[in-house]
């Protein structure tokens, strides 16, 4: 499988502050906070952007989305956070392993920036 930033956090050769683990995903707290909560949460398959996601991984991404909920709700944070997935580097994606961001704990504009 293709190596990631992110896979090594899966592997424990990059420490992270992780929130979550289970056999599908691993969440862990943003190194570059962009809010009080800001965590990411990674499939263990690598899938570089969103739009490379296949047929195959619908049950995957819902679970991504589910535990995205309860991460946040376990936070504090379950009747106000935002989710994020930057797809592509003009959109502000840096690193190619898919991550749903979830941010709260302050205000935020809409529409997005
Ligand atoms: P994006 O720009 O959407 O690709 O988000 C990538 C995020 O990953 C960014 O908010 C910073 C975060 N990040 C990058 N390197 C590391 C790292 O080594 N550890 C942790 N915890 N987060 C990282």
């Amino acid at each position: 499988m293709t190596e990631t930033l992110f896979t090594k956090i899966i592997d424990r050769e990059i420490p992270a502050d992780i929130v979550y683990e289970d056999d599908q995903c691993l969440a862990f707290r943003d190194i570059n906070p962009k809010a009080p909560m800001h965590i990411l949460v990674i499939p263990k398959k690598v899938i570089p952007k969103l739009v490379d996601a296949e047929k195959d991984d619908e049950a995957l991404l819902g679970h991504l989305m589910l535990i995205a909920g309860k991460i946040a709700a376990d936070e504090g944070y379950g009747d106000a956070f935002r989710t994020v997935i930057n797809n592509g580097e003009a959109v502000g994606q840096s690193v190619f392993h898919l991550h749903i961001h979830i941010l709260g704990g302050r205000d935020f504009m809409w529409p997005p920036g």
